[in-house]
């Protein structure tokens, strides 16, 4: 019977030829132009396998590529001033442009926080920071040290109210605290630039800020000075005393 044997016979021959012929006088039921049989089912899953193969190749080489440009953590330590900062970029004079994302960098040190610097200050710094990541520049990790030199700021800042270290607009007991806690542990109590300026009451400007600025806010608080006699020369503030 045909297809039953193992070889093809000639009843096979004629068999197919006789059906061909049946096709072709109904040609009108059958699509004769795509009759013949797709491409061997085993070839066309050949094909399939090499466009894989292909295909992870292809994929291999990006992974090439981002082996090649693996971060690379290095550290940086100079004096410049700042000439442009923004919302996650710094650039330093003669050392380039960083980038800073994120607020880890500082590690909850607010002296450490580049916001809190302006174009024109010169600071002295020293950070840990990454090559190679997809930022426009270099990155900033971590701050290592960080110290004003130069407050740009200083020169424009004028005294608002003597005493008035803490910039509240009072002066009472609460300045002559932030005073001694700033003359003791300035790193944790530090008074702004304008606090500075307007705590320095007792012999102004060639003192500095101390105990005595502390204690003059103490006796305008006890009523032995007046806000308006600051600022005031140690000697009055002496004479007053005695
Ligand atoms: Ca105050
Ligand atoms: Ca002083």
């Amino acid at each position: 019977m045909a297809g039953s044997a193992s070889k093809i016979t000639d009843f096979d021959s004629w068999m197919f030829r006789y059906i061909w012929d049946q096709i072709k006088d109904n040609s009108e039921r059958f699509d004769l132009a795509n009759a013949l049989p797709d491409e061997p089912v085993q070839e066309t899953t050949t094909t399939a396998t090499t466009v894989t193969t292909s295909t992870t190749t292809i994929v291999t080489e990006p992974v090439v590529t981002t082996t090649a440009a693996v971060p690379e953590v290095l550290r940086a330590k100079f004096t410049a001033e700042i000439t442009d900062i923004g919302k996650d970029s710094i650039s330093f004079k003669d050392h380039g442009t960083f980038n800073f994302t994120d607020t880890d960098y500082y590690g909850g040190n607010e002296q450490f926080n580049l916001a809190n610097y302006e174009a024109g200050d010169v600071v002295a710094i020293e950070f840990e920071y990454t090559t190679g990541y997809s930022g426009t520049y270099d990155r900033i990790d971590k701050i290592i040290s960080l110290e004003l030199e130069k407050n740009i700021s200083d020169t424009t800042v004028s005294v608002t109210a003597y005493g008035d270290a803490n910039t509240d607009g009072e002066v009472s007991l609460n300045d002559a605290v932030a005073i001694l806690q700033s003359v003791a542990l300035e790193a944790k109590y530090p008074l702004t630039a304008q606090g500075k300026l307007n705590a320095d009451v007792v012999d102004n400007g060639t003192s500095g800020v101390n105990g005595t600025d502390a204690l003059a806010i103490q006796m305008i608080d006890a009523r032995l000075l007046f806000k308006e006699d600051l600022p005031i020369a140690s000697s009055d503030m002496d004479s007053i005393k005695k």
